[in-house]
């Protein structure tokens, strides 16, 4: 399980696209662990859905990665304050 913060560019039933921070750390799809710049990139939504959620909107993932290439899966998504402070390149 991994985890990120990041603001929503784009919401739809099959993904969230996301400007993420950098992370120090995902597995990638051949098991290795490497670091991972600051990027927008979609997610597949978690089982909780995406109601209330919008572009703009700041929010926190905790997300799971896939060996058969299958999306990235959020698994609990917080939403932050409009306002926190991203680093986002
Ligand atoms: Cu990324």
């Amino acid at each position: 399980m991994f985890h990120t913060r990041g603001r929503v560019e784009a919401v739809s039933a099959r993904a969230i696209d996301l400007h993420h921070e950098a992370m120090s750390a995902i597995r990638t799809y051949d098991g290795q662990l490497k670091p991972m710049m600051s990027m927008t990139m979609p997610f597949a939504p978690p089982p909780s859905g995406i109601a209330g959620i919008e572009v703009g909107d700041v929010i926190e993932i905790d997300f799971s990665v896939h060996k058969d290439g299958a999306p990235l899966r959020i698994v609990k998504l917080t939403e932050l304050p409009r306002d926190t402070p991203l680093v986002l390149e």
